[in-house]
């Protein structure tokens, strides 16, 4: 819709639907050294995962190299990302995550 703006000079857009926010995945990378147990944990722990779905997610990160850890907007991402990262560093292990756009 349009409108007049006060001057009658200028028309502002008007939208009923508010925007949807992009989405972005968290990506899980394979490595030959964190443990099985500690990506299934991080699922379950930071990714609202049961441990049944965790294990099917690390197995396949396991043998295809990566996979969907969880999907969230932008913010909620990226401090996955460093959450993970900052614990598996913590434990003294290389796990790896990013988060990329959806679509
Ligand atoms: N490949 C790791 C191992 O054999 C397990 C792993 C799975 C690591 C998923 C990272 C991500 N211990």
């Amino acid at each position: 819709m349009t409108r007049p703006d006060s001057s009658a000079k200028t028309q502002t857009l008007e939208r009923t639907q508010t925007q949807k926010p992009r989405l972005w995945r968290v990506l899980l990378l394979n490595d030959d050294y964190t443990p099985m147990d500690f990506v299934v944990d991080v699922l379950v722990g930071h990714f609202r995962r049961s441990e049944a779905e965790a294990q099917v997610i690390m197995l396949a990160v396991h043998h295809k190299g990566q996979g969907v850890a969880g999907i969230y907007t932008r913010d909620i991402a990226e401090s996955k990302v460093t959450q993970v990262t900052g614990e598996a560093r913590a434990a003294g292990y290389p796990l790896r995550l990013l988060a990329e756009p959806e679509g």
